[in-house]
């Protein structure tokens, strides 16, 4: 891949807060395959012009990653996209080899992480702290929206300090599955006789990390260096790989860090990452049958996993859509593109109310 139309790599640019666990999944890529990009930080709640009204994005997640004027959505498939990326062999790709039981492994571990709860479970344990972020009524009021979709907050700290003890049962869960398996025979990396960490470790790591981060979220007596000796020593070599605690990444002189203004001068004036013009909207995909969607329909679409998505649907023409992702075009020339997984698509109701 890789096709930018001025036949250079185009400019990346990390649109994200440092704080965000999914974020740091893809800046922990870039720093271990070594390719320099520029941010964008946003606040931490929306609105977030810099995407909204400079870019015509209203998905209102974190992280977001452009390569060129090609914008991809969920940190699952920006990955793929980076690795998709052609780099000189000292940059070599991060994931597992096709055809192996390696790569089910980080498959696996990806779906554990992200679909399979452990980051969900992560999060209730915000909720036993005593986090500044949970007294500020503007940040829960935030996070109600993006939990419920604008339903009647639902979010009361009791209500949801009472999950942590089930949380912290799934989280020891997972921390026994890594100990007593992949990492009991003393290897280095998730994946056997890798010499340095991948794309497997940033699946495994990125909850611990986060909740290891948080100061009183994980209790001593069950979460000791002692219960998981592998694991946290793990952890701990994955952090000093990805610069932690040597070389913080921000100081490498690999990113530059640019206000929203010069982030959409950056992408609109770039050529695009990838030809999806060409591709097809795929006739055999059963979502196209169903709707039946062609190129240039007027389309939404939006994540599933939550009901923020009914409120954060993006609009555009259909590019192309096929078993991997769907790509639109909106209507300040930016493509958006989108998971299969994860997301659902279908023809505007703004495009079928404004034809009636
Ligand atoms: N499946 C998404 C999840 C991303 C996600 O949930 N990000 C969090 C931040 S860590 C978020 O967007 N929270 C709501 C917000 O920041 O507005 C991905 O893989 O990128």
């Amino acid at each position: 891949m890789s096709s930018s139309t001025s036949g250079s790599q185009p400019p990346i640019v990390l649109y994200h807060y440092p704080f965000s666990p999914y974020a740091k999944r893809i800046v922990w890529y870039l720093h271990l395959r070594g390719i320099p990009y520029t941010q964008c930080l946003q606040p931490m709640i929306i609105p977030r012009p810099d995407l909204s009204s400079l870019l015509g994005i209203k998905y209102r997640r974190i992280p977001l990653l452009s390569i060129g004027r090609d914008v991809y959505l969920d940190t699952r498939l920006i990955l793929s996209k980076l690795e998709d990326l052609d780099l000189p062999s000292s940059q070599p790709k991060l994931s597992a080899a096709p055809g192996t039981d390696a790569l089910a492994l980080q498959t696996l571990l990806s779906h554990y992480s992200i679909d399979g709860g452990l980051f969900s479970r992560a999060a209730q344990l915000l909720f036993s702290l005593d986090n500044p972020l949970l007294r500020d009524p503007k940040f829960l009021a935030d996070r109600a929206e993006f939990a419920t979709g604008g339903a009647p907050p639902k979010f009361a700290r009791e209500d949801m300090a009472a999950l942590g003890p089930e949380a912290l049962a799934d989280l020891r869960d997972y921390c026994q599955m890594l100990e007593t398996t992949v990492l009991a025979d003393g290897r280095e990396w998730i994946l056997k006789d890798t010499k340095t960490p991948g794309l497997a470790d940033i699946e495994a790591v990125f909850v611990l990390h986060w909740v290891k981060s948080l100061p009183g979220a994980l209790p001593k007596e069950q979460f000791s260096e002692d219960k998981f000796p592998r694991v946290w020593k793990w952890v701990a070599r994955f952090q000093e790989a990805v610069g932690e605690t040597t070389k913080p990444p921000q100081k490498d002189g690999k990113i530059t860090t640019v206000k929203g203004d010069k982030a959409q001068e950056m992408i609109l004036g770039a050529g695009w990452n990838e030809d999806s013009e060409k591709k097809e909207v795929d006739a055999a995909e059963a979502i196209v049958h169903f709707h039946g969607l062609e190129k240039g329909t007027v389309v939404e679409v939006w994540p599933t996993d939550s009901g923020s998505g009914q409120a954060h649907r993006d609009v555009g023409k259909l590019v192309s859509l096929d078993a991997r992702e769907v790509v639109i075009e909106n209507d300040k020339g930016v493509r958006v593109h989108t998971p299969r997984h994860g997301f659902r698509v279908k023809p505007s109701s703004q495009a079928v109310a404004s034809s009636l």
